[in-house]
């Protein structure tokens, strides 16, 4: 995975508008669609050739060898790093409602060691040779334009596919499970933002972005709001239930918020509505 994955497209796209198609080239190891094919050049020459500010590295860097490479083509050419994180670095020993940005991070997923790893190796550098590394740990983000996988926020896009089409959604959480959530185009537009701030206005290099917190049977009420025929059952999946308690049922965004700005545009209501139209547009 990696730019094509479910926040680079969007994030390239909004990108090309502010600096220039030709100035942000999008890299994954999958093959591109032809709407977002630009070029096939390897990671230094586009690092090189393009004098890049800014390398977003969207893979999951479940492979650490990867993550290194990029993190010291950074260093040599003096480029603002952005690596995201997500609420999956936290873990049981971790406080949860809210979380903090600095607290005991002790992530029982691979996934969460590596996002904790990608974390730790940005800031050594930063603090040891001056990387502007700049990382965000994201909510489960949601988005019509991406088919849910495995991951354990994925039933909150899930759900809208399923209201609109069989008016029944089987939910692999309980129904009083509460995580941070957050609408893609927040979450793009939180990444620029962080992204264009000043070094001087950072206290911090790793930053919790938070915009609401809801649990399954919160969104179906939502739903039911425009689609009151929506049934919703439960049946936790043991693995993604004991995922989710061991994540934040909050985020204390307020370092983001103090230094930088940031402010989320998208509340519940928000975000139903706009998921369930977007998804009925794209059906017609
Ligand atoms: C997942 O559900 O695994 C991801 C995440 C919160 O990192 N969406």
């Amino acid at each position: 995975a990696g730019g094509l994955g479910q926040l680079g497209v969007g994030l390239a796209e909004m990108l090309r508008k502010q600096y220039g198609t030709d100035n942000v080239i999008l890299s994954d190891i999958k093959k591109p669609p032809p709407h977002v094919y630009r070029s096939g050049m390897a990671m230094f020459s586009i690092l090189v050739l393009m004098l890049c500010l800014v390398l977003a590295h969207l893979y999951m860097y479940l492979s650490p060898i990867g993550l290194h490479n990029v993190l010291d083509l950074a260093l040599e050419n003096c480029l603002r790093l952005f690596v995201p994180s997500t609420i999956g670095a936290f873990g049981p020993s971790s406080p949860r409602d809210p979380v903090p940005d600095l607290c005991v991070q002790r992530p029982r997923t691979i996934y969460g060691v590596s996002k904790v790893h990608g974390e730790l190796m940005g800031e050594y550098l930063h603090h040891k040779y001056g990387l502007d590394f700049r990382c965000l740990r994201y909510p489960g983000v949601i988005s019509v334009n991406t088919t849910p996988g495995g991951g354990t926020t994925d039933y909150a896009v899930q759900i809208f596919h399923d209201a609109i089409s069989t008016g029944h959604h089987e939910c692999y959480l309980r129904a009083d499970t509460r995580l941070p959530m957050m609408h893609i185009s927040d979450c793009h537009r939180a990444t620029l933002e962080f992204m264009q701030a000043p070094e001087c206005q950072l206290s911090l290099r790793t930053y919790n972005i938070a915009a609401m917190s809801f649990t399954p049977e919160e969104v179906a009420q939502e739903i039911r709001k425009h689609l009151p025929h929506l049934k919703i059952t439960y049946s936790p999946d043991s693995v993604r239930q004991t995922i989710a308690d061991s994540w934040p049922v909050r985020f204390d965004d307020s370092n983001a918020r103090r230094d930088w700005g940031w402010k989320p545009a998208f509340g519940l209501e928000e975000l139903v509505s706009d998921m369930l139209h977007t998804i009925r547009n794209k059906r017609t």
